[in-house]
């Protein structure tokens, strides 16, 4: 189809007695014809980027903007009386839980603007993540039937199907292609698991409780069944087109592994290759060795993947045998180096009857890089500090980026005309010319007010619609939007909150800005302390949304569902955003950069990329406070304890304790109690207040105080927040892009 088809159906459209889901499925199915039609041919050379979540969101608007027909689209629909916004009824598909998955996306859209080849591999879970609803304060999980809507951006390719096989069942994989428009068309294929009910289970769910035997059993089969389908088929189709030679399958694939969820391509590609081709094994092992790249998104120990042998050698044998058989090469290979006994253990595929994935993806892998600078550090220096003693070339940083498609020029179309008309609309093709803004500031600040208002009557009138709560206009937005962990400190932001609360109440914080305190946030199902404290914000909005003497001052809204729908809203209307983790253990954070590109301040820590955001945007125009890493590290080690500073600091004594005070309740649940003790004695393997929430709280208001405070000159604070989007283009995921093209995969 060409574009005056698609222009001729989309004017022929007979809208009448039509709900929205069909017009939204006759639109999407030109645009898609209209898409495919300009797809490129294959390149020889590619990169793929395999990811267990790929975080996509709404592909209605952004595939229409990227296909140039969104305007088009609007005004034709405008003439037949129909608003472009009531697509919005469409909901996301949440193949992911959050940053590694909405990377993966942005990945995506980048390398299909720049025209490079990145092609996608993943699974098309039945169900996306869960629903969140907020019934009586507490997160209530539904499922996300996403495709009850359809699925117009997808085709399913029954011809190219492939036979996974476990030792107890066959497994079908059939592929579905989502293209990815940009100047080239990439290609997203998500594999369906079928063949019995035994199989649809594999792709039934993106995130099966791991907590017990059945859960975990069935996410080494689904991390297996799409890295096997994948590298399967890469394989086949490098054969066909080249013969059974294997010496140059590097030359023309380069796969990089989005965690460690996808790490048992490496034995897969091997297994394929010595059994199915007969090539020797260590041969094979250098095709995976130039083939692999393994990227980290995160330190916390809990979450380096290990899988059981019993467990492998149980479904998977073959994989079993290869993956000792690694270990075996790898343990000659320590004694060539003459590594210690501990390095040995430190870097070992195979330990205590368990493969490390991690371990596995940095021996054979030929590059592994972190998301952040200081989290690459990190990975040098402490995670990952072996390896890197033998293997320093390996390691690499490749700081994490967003696509300004969706997360500027879709989200925030004000913004960006504004941008436009003070610097012209290249930055739209090239980021790096953002940064002439900054000569311009000054001069636009009062529109950006202007602007920043627009979008934050949008983002009222949502949470009116979405939250029925009425926010006044002038309010100051502060935001916290993130999947719920304790390392994100959603609670000390809650207990700030608090103590502000309580400043207000006691007329000791006077000449207060009106501000409204914004959390979005999912917790794991499992994960009992998440949720206790999404209950604990919700308790403390009920309170002080409530009283009549401070809520022309202070409000709190907790967001139901927050996806990436509703993110597109919050970064575009928010003033600061709070990104707040104990230093050292987020790893990137891209929701900062999202906030950064749409102007609003960063108040936040010295942590992943905030740490870069400042450096670029400067100090002086965000909120940099708490504890460095050095510092949480002293403490670790010389001890800390926060009893002490609960006794000695009221303020925090009055917030902490209204946990258990009485002052709110967890309907008898005892899981504010649960908080409580984790702050105070420790939990679980934890020690007294792990995250160091105490330690940072007097901090942290002080820097919500400031801000407040500068607040009142309007004109100045815009600056601040304009120099921000000025110097955001480094966080263009274009750039990481490039950089990951020319680093890592030489496409
Ligand atoms: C681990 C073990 C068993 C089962 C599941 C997992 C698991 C699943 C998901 C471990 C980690 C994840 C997701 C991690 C993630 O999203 N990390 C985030 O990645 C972003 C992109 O690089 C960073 O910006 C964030 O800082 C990081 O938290």
């Amino acid at each position: 189809m060409d574009r005056n088809e698609f222009t001729n159906k989309l004017k022929g459209l007979v809208t009448d007695g039509k709900t929205t889901v069909e017009l939204y499925n006759e639109i999407s199915a030109y645009a898609m014809s209209y898409g495919l039609a300009k797809a490129t041919k294959p390149a020889e050379r590619n990169a793929y980027y395999l990811s267990m979540e790929f975080l996509i969101g709404r592909s209605f608007y952004n595939n229409l903007m990227e296909l140039g027909l969104l305007e088009e689209t609007r005004e034709v629909l405008a003439q037949k009386g129909i608003d472009i916004n009531i697509f919005e009824e469409i909901e996301d598909a949440a193949l992911g839980n959050g940053g590694l998955g909405r990377l993966a996306a942005c990945f995506l859209d980048s390398a299909a603007g720049l025209g490079l080849p990145l092609q996608g591999y993943g699974v098309r879970y039945k169900y996306g993540l869960f629903k969140q609803a907020i019934r009586n304060g507490f997160q209530v999980e539904l499922p996300d039937d996403w495709q009850r809507f359809g699925d117009p951006w997808s085709i399913r390719k029954d011809n190219e199907k492939r036979i996974i096989k476990f030792a107890d069942m066959l497994v079908t994989a059939v592929p579905y292609d989502v293209p990815v428009f940009g100047k080239r068309v990439n290609n997203l294929r998500l594999w369906q698991a079928e063949g019995s009910a035994a199989a649809e289970k594999i792709s039934e769910y993106l995130y099966p409780a791991d907590d017990t035997e059945e859960g975990k059993l069935l996410r080494l089969r689904q991390e297996y069944f799409f890295s096997a389908a994948a590298v399967g088929e890469l394989i086949e189709k490098h054969v066909k087109k080249y013969g059974k030679r294997f010496d140059n399958f590097a030359d023309f694939n380069v796969i990089q592994l989005n965690d460690t969820h996808p790490v048992l391509a490496i034995a897969e590609l091997i297994r394929i290759l010595t059994a199915d081709y007969k090539i020797p094994f260590p041969d094979a092992l250098e095709v995976a060795k130039k083939t692999f790249a393994y990227t980290n998104h995160t330190v916390l120990p809990e979450a380096l993947e290990c899988w059981g042998a019993d467990l492998v050698k149980k479904i998977l044998p073959d994989i079993y045998a290869l993956l000792i058989k690694i270990h075996l090469r790898q343990k000659e290979v320590f004694e060539r180096i003459k590594c210690t006994k501990e390095e040995a253990l430190d870097m070992s595929i195979y330990s205590n009857e368990k493969f490390s994935m991690a371990n596995l993806a940095l021996a054979v892998g030929k590059s592994v890089n972190g998301v952040a600078k200081l989290h690459s550090e990190i990975l040098k220096n402490s995670l990952f500090k072996t390896a890197y003693k033998y293997y320093p070339d390996k390691f690499q940083n490749k700081t994490n980026g967003i696509t300004q498609r969706r997360w500027l020029m879709l989200c925030n179309r004000e913004l960006s005309s504004l941008i436009d008309g003070a610097i012209g609309d290249g930055w739209r093709n090239d980021m790096s010319l953002l940064n002439d803004l900054n000569g311009r500031v000054e001069d636009i600040a009062d529109d950006f007010i202007r602007v920043k208002a627009e979008k934050k009557r949008q983002l009222f009138e949502h949470l009116r619609i979405n939250e029925g709560v009425d926010i006044p206009e002038d309010f100051i937005v502060f935001s916290q939007v993130k999947r719920l962990h304790e390392y994100k400190r959603q609670l000390m932001t809650a207990f700030a909150i608090l103590e502000i609360y309580k400043g207000l109440k006691d007329g000791k914080i006077k000449d207060f800005q009106p501000s409204v305190f914004v959390f979005g946030a999912k917790s794991a199902p499992s994960y009992n302390r998440a949720k206790a404290i999404i209950k604990f914000i919700n308790e403390i909005a009920a309170k002080v949304n409530a009283d009549k003497d401070t809520n022309g001052l202070l409000r709190v809204v907790f967001v139901q569902n927050y996806n990436v729908s509703y993110a597109e809203k919050i970064v575009a209307g928010t003033d600061v955003s709070l990104q707040v983790s104990t230093a050292g253990l987020e790893a990137s954070g891209t929701g900062n950069m999202k906030f950064m590109m749409n102007g609003a301040v960063t108040c936040g820590t010295m942590d992943g990329a905030n740490i870069e955001i400042v450096e670029l945007a400067g100090r002086e125009n965000n909120y940099i406070f708490g504890a460095e890493v050095d510092e949480i590290e002293r403490l670790k080690k010389d001890g800390y304890d926060p009893c002490k500073l609960l006794k000695s600091n009221a303020l925090h004594n009055y917030a902490v304790s209204s946990l258990i005070d009485g002052t709110f309740s967890d309907g008898g649940k005892g899981c504010f109690k649960e908080l409580y003790d984790a702050l105070t004695v420790g939990a679980s393997w934890h020690k007294p207040d792990n995250y160091f929430v105490l330690h940072d709280l007097e901090s942290l208001v002080n820097a919500l105080l400031k801000i407040n405070s500068d607040y009142k000159d309007g004109k100045a604070f815009a600056v601040k927040q304009l120099k921000n989007t000025a110097n955001s283009a480094h966080f263009s995921s274009d750039r990481t892009i490039k950089e990951y093209a020319e680093d890592i995969w030489e496409i």
